[in-house]
């Protein structure tokens, strides 16, 4: 694709189109208030109302999933066998950490399918975000009441506090990533892979520090971030700075005065913390 800009049309006029039909654009949503989260959470509730078009009143409006139908029948071939997979999308908000099942991609990398099987994945949200989550190469239905006409997909939203089921025929082979497609939480363990059982024989997982390692690349290992923040004012200096990492936290904070004090003063604080999980953990300093 290329990224010339597109063609510049007379004020008011319709940008180009494929198709000889009246057109019904859609007006631009306004920006989202960065600072409340009660959007997330209108999004969540309005999905409850019986009307499928609820949530389409918001200001900003969510995805009517319950009005898309396949044009034609998706049902999967009945003879096949049928087994179901949840999976928990799990997080920390305030470290902002995202995981499945509490367990980043380097920590438990795999999900073990079989070829020619039917997998119902049921996806719940234990979060206060919504999570897009894609499948690589396959097209899952999305059951939310369509019977045989539910559409095909390979990215659903799940909206926080709720979850989604979806279907898929495993027809594939090998290794297909698995994963939030809000990037960030990606890259910090919100991904897996769903690996087919024939190549779980001929290449088993090997230690994270072989060729494994190699195998899931980036993922492999949990990412570790430094931040801080500091001031330097006339009469004193305050800072913090942070190492981290899903499981961990080293923080330096720093106080040091020198005006209007008798001597210099000061303050250092060392801290470790380990996080068995959002709501447990153990520290030192
Ligand atoms: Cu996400």
């Amino acid at each position: 694709m290329n990224s010339a800009p597109p063609p510049k049309t007379a004020a008011g006029a319709s940008p180009p189109s494929l198709v000889k039909a009246k057109k019904h654009p859609a007006s631009d949503p306004p920006k989202p208030n960065l600072y409340q989260m009660d959007e997330m959470l209108n999004l969540a509730l309005e999905e409850k109302e019986d009307d499928p078009r609820a949530s389409l009143n918001l200001p900003r409006p969510g995805s009517p999933y319950r009005l898309l139908k396949a044009v034609k029948d998706t049902s999967l071939p009945a003879k096949l066998p049928r087994r179901k997979i949840t999976l928990h999308l799990t997080g920390d908000m305030s470290r902002y950490v995202w995981s499945f099942d509490g367990k980043t991609m380097a920590e438990q990398p795999y999900v073990i399918i079989k070829k020619g099987e039917i997998i119902e994945l049921e996806l719940v949200n234990d979060t206060m975000m919504h999570h897009p989550i894609h499948l690589h190469g396959h097209f899952f239905r999305l059951l939310m009441g369509n019977g045989s006409r539910s559409p095909l997909k390979h990215t659903v939203d799940v909206p926080p506090m709720t979850k989604r089921t979806v279907e898929f025929e495993a027809n594939e082979a090998r290794d297909w990533m698995f994963h939030c497609h809000i990037l960030y939480h990606m890259m910090s363990g919100m991904a897996r892979v769903f690996r087919y059982e024939d190549e779980e024989k001929t290449s088993p997982p090997q230690p994270l520090a072989g060729p494994h390692a190699t195998s899931l690349g980036e993922h492999a290992h949990d990412m570790s971030y430094i931040w801080g923040a500091a001031s330097l004012q006339s009469n004193m200096s305050e800072g913090l700075l942070t190492w981290m990492n899903p499981r961990n936290d080293l923080q330096l904070a720093w106080e040091v005065g020198w005006q209007d004090v008798e001597d210099s003063q000061y303050e250092i604080d060392a801290l470790y913390q380990h996080y068995f999980n959002p709501n447990f953990q153990a520290f030192a300093g």
